[in-house]
């Protein structure tokens, strides 16, 4: 995998779309499929998103089989299924998405669990400072310090628009903080683990700000 190609085709995604706003024209699509190959699976025009994945196919979860595991720092482990997370008290929101490449998609409806319900089973130690979000896309992973995943805009999200999430947006459950760039918001979330200290995440190991805020890291601002 060569993460250089992947930056650089999120990059040529933005000026391709400059002109048309949001979308890309199929020619461009396959101009930039072909002039990078192997790389994003990405870069499907619906309604503003921009699908975006690390490698060359993104995963296929089976809802069923799916585990959400909460751990590290914690007193009792958790395996939730996705019907437990769903047991869990929920949440609803309507949020804006921004990519630090530069587009947006307003008014995203949102249902999910808020991280302070989803911990309280496991019983963080007081050692805890910041929770790891790990994607079944390996090695996608990202953190949050603990005040900023317990912002009350903050959402493990498991619908979107009204819908169950869906496998390009990460079913069955994804990371949503508004506040900050889309590459906070992990796709594909399998594990939670309770850690003491932010660890760097995918894209911050490829020099994005680990406080991604929207407007005020990356010298971005999508108002502007
Ligand atoms: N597992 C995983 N999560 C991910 C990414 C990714 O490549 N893999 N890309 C991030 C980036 S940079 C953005 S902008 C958003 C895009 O969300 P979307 O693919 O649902 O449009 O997902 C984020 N989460
Ligand atoms: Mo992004």
């Amino acid at each position: 995998m060569n993460d250089r190609l992947i930056g650089r085709a999120g990059f040529l995604g933005v000026l391709g779309a400059g002109a048309a706003g949001l979308f890309f024209g199929k020619d461009v699509v396959r101009a930039l499929r072909s002039a990078v190959p192997n790389t994003v699976e990405a870069l499907v025009p619906t309604a503003g998103w921009r699908i975006y994945t690390i490698g060359d196919r993104m995963p296929a979860i089976d809802p069923a089989a799916w585990r959400l595991r909460v751990g590290g720092l914690v007193e009792t482990p958790l395996a939730l299924s996705l019907d437990d997370v769903k047991g869990l008290p929920r949440a609803e929101q309507v949020s804006d998405f921004h990519c630090v490449t530069g587009w947006s998609v307003n008014g995203v409806h949102w249902a999910g669990v808020r991280l302070h319900d989803l911990l309280a089973g496991a019983k963080p130690l007081p050692a805890a400072g910041a929770l790891r979000f790990v994607s079944d896309e390996v090695p996608y992973e990202d953190s949050l310090t603990l005040d900023q995943a317990l912002l009350p805009d903050v959402l493990l999200a498991y619908e979107m628009d009204g819908a169950p999430l869906s496998r390009p947006h990460g079913a069955p459950a994804r990371l949503v903080i508004p506040r900050m760039y889309g590459y906070k918001n992990v796709k594909w979330v399998t594990r939670v683990e309770v850690v003491a200290h932010a660890q760097p995440g995918y894209w911050e190991q490829h020099g994005y700000d680990p406080d991604a805020w929207v407007g005020r890291s990356n010298g971005r601002d999508p108002s502007a």
